[in-house]
């Protein structure tokens, strides 16, 4: 991916969202280029799946799901009940159709960067981490201790997330997605192992 491709995929992205989800958008892809540098990963495509990321997230839950509906993008029980999770899924279509994204791991990194899934991909792990820590996020709790857990140890970061992130919903009693489940139950289990072997 040439440095011009993602100067043209920020431009468009400048033009497609509001002004605080484009600056988001701009540290989601600076912290994905860091995380890269971290784990030894492609910074150009860290930076266009971060760049991407929500750039289905212009549009109101029911242009979304009418979208979906319309590219014969599959939408779950789940998603129905909570159509803002399909931001992720239409994403993944956008970034393929519109933006010309072939790259598998770019798309899936894109569509799973909301509920995380089980035994995900570097990109995935380094798109749902830096969407989550990125400079201007401020309301999560735990934010110090996952920055730094970040940069330590992925999965371990990974893991606080969606212990948080279940929490939360839990107590905002918000329907829980299976995806979003299994993942945690995926990550938990590698948190225990670790623990164990320390113990
Ligand atoms: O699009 P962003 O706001 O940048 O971030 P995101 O796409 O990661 O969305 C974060 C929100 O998604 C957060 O408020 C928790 C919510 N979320 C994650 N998993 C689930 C979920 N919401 C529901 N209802 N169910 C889930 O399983
Ligand atoms: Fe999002
Ligand atoms: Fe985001």
């Amino acid at each position: 991916m040439a440095k011009t491709e993602i100067q043209k995929i920020r431009k468009k992205m400048k033009k497609e969202l509001d002004k605080g989800r484009y600056e988001h958008t701009l540290g989601v892809a600076y912290t994905s280029a860091s995380l890269a540098m971290r784990y030894g990963y492609s910074i150009q495509k860290a930076q266009v799946a971060g760049l991407l990321h929500d750039c289905a997230k212009g549009k109101s839950a029911d242009r979304i799901l009418e979208m979906c509906e319309k590219n014969n993008v599959p939408i779950t029980e789940s998603e129905r009940r909570s159509p803002y999770l399909l931001h992720a899924k239409l994403g993944a279509f956008l970034a393929m159709n519109r933006y010309h994204i072939h790259q598998i791991d770019i798309l899936n990194a894109i569509c799973y960067h909301t509920t995380g899934r089980p035994k995900m991909s570097m990109l995935e792990k380094i798109v749902f981490v830096a969407d989550y820590i990125e400079p201007l996020r401020n309301k999560a709790e735990h934010l110090r201790e996952i920055r730094k857990m970040a940069f330590l140890d992925l999965d371990e970061a990974v893991y606080m997330i969606l212990r948080d992130t279940l929490e939360y919903l839990k107590k905002y009693k918000s329907d829980i997605d299976g995806t979003t489940e299994e993942a945690y139950q995926y990550y938990q289990r590698i948190h225990i192992r670790k623990e164990k072997r320390k113990a």
